[in-house]
């Protein structure tokens, strides 16, 4: 049984990075931001007492290695990111890459080497939202990140080069953060479900089965401005208030499907102002399930809404900018031996299906993936209340910890960890 004290201690650091962030009283912690810098400072400080050796990619991921029993060993990936929504909770993303450093410290700690390196990876970017595209550092570590992102600006318009330029990271580099074909055995993300399944069933952990696809699209309905006092209703073609037609549209038809989330979640009004009618309405659309099919059934069934209520309003609808990542499953070996430590923890090794989209998605492309979930209080997350129980965290460590034992005697068995 393990000392209750490392979990403490990942608590205690969760605490602690919470307070870098680029706002006062809240956790905001965008890709390529000032606190981010800090934050490697002291979280890759407790990566090297650890025993990690740490280095900031090409992509500003932060990364601690921790060498296997033999050269040219290959390696397991634990990681999740570093970065936050707006106004977030301590414990997404940064949990998982905590709960990584601590299973390194166990096995230092037992003097254990494996048959395997570990890199344990904090991600620069995960949420998308700086600019507009999430995965950024998984997309990256996975040879897949995009070189035409590099000139898409964020809100204050700051290209993607020049953040990375003004991180301290060649853009014209980014190549140089993929990993080298074969070099990974595989990939665990230990995560908050941000959900209530576990929770419901009274369950500590679980394994992930499949994280649910999700289509992240920026559309605009544009009107005609005019002044709020002289215009007639009926003269008019007011953006927002076809894009307020559209949002209950949106949720009535999430509604009406089983297991689909669709989300407007931002929305901005030209020119804005108390007198005049809105001439354009910009707004985000996140659609979400577990099956592809009916998630791009639903894109297009409100994408053909969207157009039939700008046509009878009078107004242009038109999509900006648009991204489909498709549902992944686990590995399904990787996944059983995550049940099988779940259980010999004392556990009941329950299966379910992530909603929220997590790097394990993207690294899924280049190695064998899984990952761990941890019970998520009330279900609450992107929320400041979001939590963890330190009991719950305590049993992930262990399951992890007992994970890596077993993966180690399974690459011994069949000596897959040397040089692919
Ligand atoms: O949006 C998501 O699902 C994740 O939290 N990035
Ligand atoms: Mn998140
Ligand atoms: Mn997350």
């Amino acid at each position: 049984m393990l000392e209750t004290s490392l979990a403490d201690e990942v608590l205690a650091r969760c605490d602690e990075l919470a307070t870098f962030s680029e706002e006062a009283g809240r956790i905001t912690r965008t890709f390529l931001c000032e606190p981010m810098r800090r934050l490697h400072a002291r979280l890759g400080g407790w990566m090297e007492a650890a025993g990690l050796r740490v280095r900031i990619d090409a992509a500003a991921n932060l990364i601690g290695l921790y060498e296997g029993s033999r050269d040219g060993a290959r390696v397991l990936a634990i990681g999740s990111h570093l970065d936050t929504v707006p106004d977030a909770g301590k414990y997404d993303g940064v949990l998982g890459v905590l709960l990584g450093v601590a299973a390194v410290q166990a096995l230092v700690r037992d003097g254990r080497r494996l048959p395997f390196a570990i890199e344990v990876i904090g991600f620069s970017e995960e949420e998308g939202i700086r600019f507009r595209a999430p995965y950024l550092g998984s997309r990256a570590v996975a040879g897949r990140l995009d070189a035409a992102l590099m000139q898409r600006a964020d809100a204050d318009g700051i290209t993607m080069a020049d953040a990375f330029r003004a991180f301290g990271r060649d853009p014209a580099r980014i190549d140089e953060a993929a990993y080298p074909a074969g070099r990974l055995l595989g990939y665990l993300e230990v995560h908050i479900e941000q959900g209530p399944v576990l929770e419901a069933q009274g369950a500590a952990v679980g394994v992930v089965e499949s994280i649910a696809g999700q289509s992240r699209l920026w559309v605009e309905f544009r009107g005609q401005a005019g002044h709020a006092g002289t215009l007639p209703m009926e003269a008019r073609h007011d953006a927002l208030a076809a894009a307020a037609e559209f949002v209950l549209e949106v949720e009535r038809r999430a509604r009406a499907g089983a297991g689909l989330r669709a989300t407007v979640g931002t929305l901005t009004v030209a020119p804005g102002a108390v007198n005049v009618v809105p001439g354009v309405a910009r707004l985000s659309l996140d659609v979400r399930h577990a099956r592809d099919a009916v998630r791009d059934a639903a894109v297009a069934d409100l994408l053909t809404q969207a157009r039939a209520i700008a046509a009878r309003r009078g107004v242009a609808f038109a999509i900006d900018q648009q991204e489909h990542h498709p549902a992944v499953p686990a590995d399904r070996h990787l996944a059983d031996l995550l049940a099988t430590s779940i259980a010999a923890a004392g556990h009941d090794p329950i299966r379910l299906v992530s909603g929220a989209g997590h790097d394990a998605a993207v690294m899924a492309d280049v190695a064998p993936m899984a990952m761990l979930f941890l019970r998520s209080p009330g279900g609450v997350s992107h929320h400041p209340d979001e939590r963890v129980l330190p009991g719950d965290v305590q049993a992930a460590l262990e399951v992890i910890v007992g994970f890596l034992h077993r993966l180690a005697m399974a690459v011994h068995d069949f000596d897959l960890a040397g040089d692919a």
